[in-house]
């Protein structure tokens, strides 16, 4: 099922959320729910806290070419990052249609559990470091325009009150 994607200014998206302790049936379909919802948006990741779920769960696939690589990471940790920075010019889902320049380290290795709950761990690179560290900000209530200047951030922070605003009107024509 294609859940509603939160837009920013919303509470829930500067919140942290909580660990995962149980690996069940309803945690699956989350998991299922999300990769859908991810990939009609579209979009290359998707947390749990975007669509009001406030459980460490975050999915991604960054593969541009060739078969599809769903991924779903619950309870993700950084467990190394690289001295090395990469500048990346990111969206989010969750703010539509503004994009800025935010720097990161260039490689992490990251540890998981699964949907069964088996501890997983990958080193990520490229366009997957970066999108695995901004999915891992939103599980901790951090968005990318926390990065930015307040002038900046303001800015658009702005600009979503009024495309919620607009959203909401429409809905009620
Ligand atoms: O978390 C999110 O809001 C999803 C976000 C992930 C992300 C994008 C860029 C850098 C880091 C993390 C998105 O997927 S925004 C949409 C997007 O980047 C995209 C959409 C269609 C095709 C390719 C990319
Ligand atoms: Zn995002």
């Amino acid at each position: 099922m294609i859940r509603p994607i939160l837009i920013h200014p919303d509470p829930r998206l500067k919140k942290p959320c909580d660990t995962v302790t149980e690996f069940t049936a309803d945690l699956a379909q989350l998991a299922d729910d999300m990769l859908e919802t991810m990939y009609d948006a579209p979009g290359i990741g998707l947390a749990a806290p975007q669509i009001g779920v406030m459980r460490r769960v975050l999915v991604m696939d960054c593969i541009k070419d060739g078969p599809p690589r769903p991924m779903v990471l619950i309870n993700p940790e950084i467990t190394w990052a690289s001295e090395d920075q990469s500048i990346y010019e990111e969206g989010c889902l969750s703010i539509p249609d503004q994009y800025a320049e935010v720097k990161r380290p260039s490689e992490v290795r990251v540890t998981w559990h699964d949907l069964t709950g088996t501890v997983q761990e990958e080193q990520f690179s490229g366009l997957w470091a970066t999108c695995v560290q901004h999915e891992i900000d939103h599980l901790n209530g951090k968005l990318f325009i926390d990065y930015l200047g307040p002038l900046k951030r303001q800015m658009i922070t702005r600009k979503m009150e009024k495309l919620k605003r607009e959203r909401a009107r429409m809905a009620q024509a």
